[in-house]
């Protein structure tokens, strides 16, 4: 549990004491029910937030079958195709998600991801602070083609500036093999990767605990407003001062 003071508005902030929730959610369902895995929304499910596509990737919606969403009619998910030519622009082509972090802390971010035969296996996480600038934070590798990856978890409780942050965002972006200048299959080496090869995704969730702001007593405010000083008293030394 972490404390803090606002001396001047009286007030004792109390940070993790409360259980985590959903701060926002998207399931890539229809809003309404069409019975068509192929259409579906980039609304947040629950809370607010927006979606996008990073470095030139295109979508679509697409069955979600094998994701955690309990939804099982109707279960689309946000499938991402036109990633980067094998050997080029690694961490630049994925999804971007921005969230509202205000009155949140002890943030985890995780998610659902399939991935298809030809897409890259390893996956780069990274969150910005400013909406702008974004640093890399956790990676997750494919061991298998047209396989889902069901709740990769990222726990941000950490990173403190992520916390009521109303320009927090997070990546999540393709890059090549560790330590090499390319990309490597999910389904490798049967199939080679290919731009045409998805992501897709289902299941995104932001979730954290609410900033309690909890009014102190009058008693515990005098405690906070007495301060103690020691003062030492060192012998005083006569300066002489010869005289010829
Ligand atoms: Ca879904
Ligand atoms: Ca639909």
């Amino acid at each position: 549990m972490q404390t803090a003071m606002i001396a001047g508005a009286g007030i004792l902030m109390l940070a993790g004491a409360a259980m985590g929730q959903t701060i926002t959610q998207w399931n890539f369902n229809s809003t309404t029910p069409d019975n068509n895995t192929a259409t579906g929304t980039l609304t947040p499910s629950i809370g607010s937030g927006a979606a996008s596509l990073v470095g030139g990737t295109t979508a679509t919606f697409a069955s979600a079958a094998g994701s955690s969403d309990p939804v099982t009619s109707d279960d689309s998910g946000w499938n991402i195709a036109t990633f980067a030519a094998q050997g080029t622009n690694s961490g630049t082509r994925g999804v971007q998600f921005n969230i509202s972090t205000l009155g949140f802390e002890n943030l985890t971010f995780s998610w659902d991801q399939r991935h298809s035969n030809a897409s890259a296996r390893n996956v780069q996480f990274q969150y910005s602070i400013d909406g702008t600038n974004f640093q890399n934070f956790a990676t997750f590798e494919a061991n298998a083609g047209d396989t889902w990856f069901n709740g990769r978890t990222v726990d941000l409780s950490s990173i403190a500036a992520a916390n009521n942050n109303a320009n927090f965002a997070v990546r999540v972006v393709a890059v090549f093999a560790p330590g090499t200048s390319g990309y490597v299959s999910s389904n490798s080496p049967g199939t080679a990767y290919g731009t045409t090869g998805t992501w897709r995704f289902d299941m995104v969730t932001l979730s954290g605990t609410a900033i309690a702001v909890i009014p102190l007593p009058p008693a515990a405010m005098a405690g906070f407003g007495t301060l103690a000083m020691l003062a030492g008293f060192g012998a005083l030394r006569r300066r002489r001062v010869s005289r010829a």
